[in-house]
């Protein structure tokens, strides 16, 4: 009986500890339209920092690749470009 228990707590402590690995980080990759010169990447990544969640992004060209907490949706990325007068697309 004891150590049934003991197995079953492991057990659970196994799942909760993979289901918060499953929900860390995902990265999200965008493309980004309008951006025409020097001071628009660096624009389009301070906004998507804005983002809650989001942990860090980068901007190269016309990509962004995003790393955030598994519950940023991808609309939040694109909306937070938008509102800095860019377009973006997420790139599967
Ligand atoms: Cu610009």
């Amino acid at each position: 009986m004891q150590k049934q228990l003991v197995m079953a707590t492991i057990g659970v402590l196994a799942l909760v500890f993979s289901v918060t690995v499953w929900a860390g980080e995902r990265t999200v990759n965008l493309k980004v339209d309008g951006m025409s010169c020097a001071m628009c990447a660096p624009a389009a990544k301070k906004a998507v920092e804005k983002v809650n969640g989001v942990k860090s992004a980068n901007v190269e060209g016309d990509r962004a690749t995003v790393v955030a907490d598994e519950t940023v949706q991808d609309a939040d990325l694109v909306k937070a470009i938008a509102g800095v007068g860019f377009s973006a697309t997420v790139v599967h």
